[in-house]
């Protein structure tokens, strides 16, 4: 059986006959993620440490000339750092190896302002190094932060800057292992130090940096780093620094400038507004990255203590940002011992500790599956197991398998028949995004007293989507698309309750002050 198969599939291949049609499955909508971008969507959630000068400057930016004498923690533990993140359901990490002040947290070989300037390990530190280490340690992926305005360099501003900063990346990029983000800030230009000239100095956002040869250096060194910037090229900066994305928010976008829309992909300031919805059919995959910090500010201060977000409205940001299809980018800022404090601890644990309660039951397994419409599945393929496009394909756990219709059907409706009444207040959807954003419109209804009632609706589902509602006791649950750019192919839908102990608005949740550490 199984070699009169093979030689099916051989003359089928012989005879120019492509595999999508020999397995059926759907032709792509669109522009699709690559393969990093990929493993970017599944990470979802990680970190962005800010700490350097400025955190004993008590500063967001530094000018430039301060001295690097100042950083000298006594007990800096980056794996105390990359262990709270862990406990905080965080899988990555990014860390600011050059601010905008331009003090490098690494040796390099660049520039006199740097790390071995310190009193910090006898000049013989490198804080990429050490935080590189603990993040392979604790099973978390690392990246980098290497601002391309450099408030300290006297060459910043002319055309001698550009070797010297990527002659940083490059040995950024060549130095810590494998890189799964590389973070390119908007800010950039005005006042600095200078080298002493303390003035303002402007530069052309399009032209100045080269983006493409900067660029080129990541994908050369590290082809499997995303690259963020304000308009992609990998993934977008959401608009603002409230890490939430818009209601209906999409992957697809198209990257424009803000100075000038005519010229793509420049590395320009996007347009903010554009930010958290992103294009629906825009011209690539760029999915918004929801950058918000922990804190205050970025960098950490003292008598800051009570701003520390709580678990609560930790939850809000995660359901505004991974639940809109996008990522979650947490700023942490360890403290003058170069510690995470105590504050920020009990907040990363306790939303480390809700996300797990949240997702650790899926109420919808087992559940029985059907669909109004479901897509042929060659014959030979669907041998044992679920068939390929069935409708239990939703609840495998993989984000990749998917239930699909035919071609050409583009309302359908999936119905769950739970194993026993269960209650739920949570739901999350997924689209197969290796096929692209198709869904436009879709509504779910839940069983109650003898008849659908509806309890979510919206248009954008890609990644993940997340619905929190009222508690609801039901033993059924309906997906109905009714609206899409081409057939559905959801991979998954999940039921599951939120953790008692958290409320869900922001206005709800206690502005809560935790002791000083
Ligand atoms: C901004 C910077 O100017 C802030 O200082 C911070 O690094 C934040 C993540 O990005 O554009």
């Amino acid at each position: 059986m199984k070699i009169r198969f093979l030689l099916f599939s051989l003359f089928l291949t012989c005879f120019g006959v492509s595999a999508a049609a020999q397995t059926n499955a759907p032709a792509p909508y669109g522009p699709v993620p690559s393969e990093r971008q990929l493993r970017w969507h599944e990470t979802e959630v990680f970190a962005l440490i800010h700490y350097g000068l400025n955190t004993y400057t008590d500063r967001e930016w530094g000018y430039g000339d301060e001295d690097p004498a100042l950083f000298n923690p006594s007990r800096l533990d980056a794996g105390q750092v990359v262990a709270a993140l862990k406990r905080g359901g965080m899988r990555g990490v990014i860390l600011v190896a050059k601010h905008h002040d331009g003090f490098c947290l690494w040796p390099t070989r660049t520039t006199e302002h740097n790390i071995s300037r310190s009193p910090w390990r006898g000049g013989k530190g490198d804080l990429v190094r050490e935080y590189a280490d603990a993040a392979k340690k604790h099973g978390l992926c690392f990246g980098v932060y290497c601002s391309p305005w450099d408030r300290n360099s006297a060459a910043y501003g002319t055309p001698a800057y550009l070797p010297i900063y990527h002659g940083q990346l490059r040995e950024l990029l060549t130095r810590y292992g494998t890189l799964f983000e590389v973070w390119f800030d908007g800010a950039n230009g005005g006042d600095g130090y200078y080298g002493g000239a303390r003035e303002k100095r402007n530069i052309d956002r399009f032209t100045y940096y080269d983006w493409p040869t900067t660029w080129g250096l990541v994908r050369q060194l590290q082809p499997e780093a995303c690259i963020f910037g304000d308009v992609g090229p990998d993934c977008r900066w959401v608009g603002n620094e409230k890490g939430f994305a818009a209601e209906e928010s999409w992957a697809t976008f198209t990257p424009k400038g803000k100075t000038d829309p005519t010229r793509p992909a420049n590395g320009d300031t996007m347009n903010h507004i554009e930010g958290p919805a992103g294009h629906r059919n825009g011209t690539a995959w760029i999915p918004a990255e929801c950058d918000v910090p922990l804190r205050k500010g970025w960098f950490w201060h003292p008598n800051e203590d009570a701003t520390v977000r709580t678990p609560a409205q930790l939850m809000e940001i995660y359901f505004n940002s991974v639940g809109k299809g996008g990522c979650m980018n947490l700023g942490v800022a360890p403290d003058r011992d170069g510690l995470v404090c105590a504050a920020d601890i009990r907040s990363l644990d306790e939303f480390g500790g809700l996300l797990k309660t949240l997702f650790a039951n899926d109420l919808a397994r087992g559940a029985r599956v059907t669909a109004d419409q479901v897509r042929a599945a060659p014959t030979a393929a669907s041998g044992g197991g679920i068939a390929p496009f069935a409708p239990a394909r939703v609840l495998d756990g993989d984000r990749y398998s998917y239930w699909a219709t035919d071609d050409g059907v583009t309302n359908a409706t999936l119905t769950l028949t739970l194993q026993s009444v269960s209650e739920f207040n949570v739901i999350r959807l997924r689209e197969n995004i290796k096929l692209g954003h198709r869904v436009d419109a879709f509504e779910i209804d839940v069983w109650q007293e003898g008849e659908w009632r509806g309890y979510a609706k919206g248009q954008s589902i890609g990644a993940c989507r997340l619905f929190r509602g009222p508690k609801v006791k039901s033993d059924r649950i309906r997906l109905r698309i009714t609206q899409a750019a081409a057939c559905p192919c959801i991979s998954e839908v999940s039921l599951f309750v939120m953790p008692a102990a958290l409320k869900f608005s922001s206005t709800e949740a206690p502005a809560r002050a935790y002791p000083a550490h």
